[in-house]
């Protein structure tokens, strides 16, 4: 019998190691109760931070689909081209004997395949969380990425300090959304969001290749971090400027988020050129 087919590749080998105090956190960032709470201080908040955590703000049904739909996705081996499948490194030695149903468990990264399942879909159009986005942007939301971070249990690894715009060829002032929502219960120890309220209001701030494509860990530390914990079912809605990462998932526990990107559909995409202009480090004397 050959082994099973598997879509997707692995990550690179990594050093897992980092400053252990690139998590400290001075507190925990404050939740507001169900979409329909996002009221003018939530949004007053939203400006003035970058980020605002609601629990409860999707249903047990619509998350155990949305897990479903993941777990049915991974266990293809034919998913369409364009659909980016990315097992943890350490996965490699035994991806091809786990159950397919399993395989979730080894994922370190899944992007752009909403638009193969209903379910998923149902999710990223959600009337109470596309009324939040349309009171953002002004305008009607265009969700033009989609992405989920497994951070598989004692696997999976940090995911650095960025801003979420360092990433997209959007021009600059382009107001993005990032939306997270949390499937399992994230915490501190299994690699829950941490950011740095406020911060989207310094601009651009040089990124560098390093653990991956990120800020320098020495312009992080000491800045007013703020942990995000949530319960399956929370979400964070922030700004594609606000710095934010996630540590490295040393625990037992799973820590399975999906989460997707919102522009004004008016606006249009940019270029690579645009982003680098703005975040990249050469050309800036910066060094990390
Ligand atoms: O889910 C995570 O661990 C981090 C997500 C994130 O910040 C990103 O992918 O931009």
């Amino acid at each position: 019998m050959s082994a099973p087919t598997v879509s997707g590749f692995f990550d690179y080998e990594y050093d897992d190691s980092y400053p252990e105090d690139l998590y400290d956190f001075e507190g925990v960032l404050p939740t507001i109760q169900g979409f329909e709470s996002f009221d003018d201080a939530a949004m007053a908040q939203y400006r003035e931070w970058g980020v605002v955590a609601i629990e409860g703000a999707f249903p047990p049904s619509m998350c155990e689909a949305t897990l479903a739909a993941l777990q049915d996705l991974v266990a293809r081996d034919d998913l369409p081209k364009g659909v980016q499948l990315q097992f943890e490194h350490r996965a490699k030695d035994v991806i091809a004997s786990v159950p397919a149903e399993e395989r979730l468990d080894y994922v370190r990264k899944f992007m752009l395949f909403m638009h193969l399942d209903s379910r998923l879909e149902a999710m990223a159009r959600f009337e109470p969380m596309m009324a939040v986005m349309r009171r953002i942007l002004g305008d009607e939301p265009d969700m033009f990425q989609d992405m989920a971070l497994l951070k598989p249990p004692r696997m999976g690894r940090e995911k650095p300090w960025h801003q979420d715009n360092a990433y997209f060829n959007v021009a600059p002032g382009t107001p993005v959304v990032g939306f997270w929502l949390a499937l399992d219960e994230a915490t501190p120890e299994n690699g829950c969001m941490f950011f740095q309220p406020g911060r989207h209001k310094d601009g651009p701030i040089p990124h560098f290749n390093r653990r991956d494509w990120q800020i320098c860990d020495t312009d992080v530390k000491g800045r007013g971090v703020l942990a995000a914990p949530l319960k399956p079912g929370g979400c964070l809605v922030f700004d594609g400027m606000v710095p934010h990462g996630t540590p490295s998932n040393r625990s037992g526990m799973r820590r399975r988020a999906l989460q997707c990107h919102y522009k004004p559909k008016s606006v249009p995409m940019a270029t690579a050129e645009d982003r680098l202009a703005q975040f990249g480090s050469e050309g800036t004397d910066a060094t990390c």
